[in-house]
């Protein structure tokens, strides 16, 4: 080889060294593993949810990122209200959440949870799509995570083991197992129910046993864990609250990673956000409620609200609505609710 080719070739050879090395460098940090964090598995569909996007990321980066489930929060031994700090601090890489489990950490986020606030989808999508779930993001953003997209859990279903509930009455004295957001001890001794938080892993056997007579989650989630078989025989359809999911990634690792990688994971968690989303409403929000058949099939009576009877326990929650609406956020409750009263139906 003549010294000039060499040397060309050599100046060749150390000029795409230098263009690639940023790129190279920045992806010798990328971990072989990035750890979800999620409450369900892939037999919900918050557990779907995580696989979709966990999919799409792998495929999409050709393997750069490698992204494996942690349902149960078994990262933080099932302790559902611990995953956001788990988050901040970094034992978690990512999550998919519950608004619910978030909000002891987040307080605006207690929003979702303001009885009888989301009267129908098109109410959840308003806040979710728009100026509420914007404000939201900014202030997870704040908080130290960094959001990407919206899923959705569902409207949360009363069941029991005792007798169908009709009217607060119904529930006086009744057990019921919340999740751990001081905002359901409120809503639910309103009602005049004796609530007790645990989390979703001890829920099961505390019913099962008999520990607690009742508890509130959406019908997927009903079926999906089969809790006619821990004596959840009743079951009234009140729709008193809806909890979003929220698809986020720690802070560092999503520094760690390439412009280029960052939007693919973004845009992968929108697109499974919304499949996400459909698969959560699979068999509610068809006509003839699909979902619910299944239910009564199990031999669970399903109780129905007239709105006469829906609007007895509206008012019975209202000085938990108003007392939590200073807590929330006057002026976010405030965006929210103006939100709703314009939404598209
Ligand atoms: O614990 C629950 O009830 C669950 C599974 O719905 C949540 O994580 C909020």
């Amino acid at each position: 080889m003549k010294l000039r080719t060499f040397l060309t070739s050599a100046v060749a050879a150390a000029a795409a060294l230098a263009f690639s090395a940023p790129a190279a460098l920045a992806q010798s940090n990328y971990k072989s593993e990035y750890r979800m964090s999620l409450v369900l598995g892939t037999a919900f569909p918050w557990g779907k949810g995580g696989e979709i996007w966990a999919n799409k990321v792998r495929e999409r980066t050709n393997g750069r990122i490698n992204i494996k489930l942690y349902p149960g929060v078994s990262l933080i031994q099932g302790d559902q209200t611990r995953e956001f700090s788990a988050l901040r601090q970094g034992v978690i890489d990512m999550a998919i959440g519950s608004t619910i489990n978030w909000s002891p950490q987040v307080k605006q986020l207690n929003l979702f949870s303001l009885p009888f606030l989301m009267p129908d989808y098109a109410a959840i999508d308003a806040l979710t799509q728009g100026e509420v779930g914007k404000s939201l993001f900014a202030t997870l953003d704040k908080a130290g995570v960094v959001p990407l997209a919206w899923g959705e859990n569902g409207y949360r279903e009363i069941s029991n083991s005792k007798h169908p509930i009709k009217t607060p009455a119904d529930l006086k004295g009744m057990k019921i197992r919340v999740v751990g957001s001081p905002l359901f001890l409120d809503t639910f001794t309103a009602l005049g129910a004796n609530p007790t938080q645990m989390s979703w892993a001890d829920a099961q056997p505390a019913m099962a046993s008999g520990a607690v007579d009742g508890q509130e989650n959406p019908l997927a989630i009903f079926t999906a864990a089969k809790l006619h078989s821990v004596a959840q025989k009743y079951l009234t359809l009140w729709g008193y609250i809806a909890d979003p999911l929220i698809f986020v990634v720690n802070k560092e690792v999503w520094n760690s990673w390439t412009p280029a990688d960052r939007e693919i994971v973004r845009q992968a968690a929108i697109d499974a956000g919304k499949e996400e989303i459909a698969l959560a409403r699979k068999g509610v929000i068809e006509a003839d409620k699909p979902l619910l058949k299944q239910i009564e099939g199990l031999g669970v009576t399903v109780t129905q609200l007239t709105p006469a009877e829906r609007d007895a326990f509206v008012q019975a929650t209202r000085p938990v609505y108003n007392k939590w609406k200073g807590q929330v956020g006057a002026d976010l409750v405030n965006m929210a609710e103006k939100a709703i009263a314009a939404r598209k139906q």
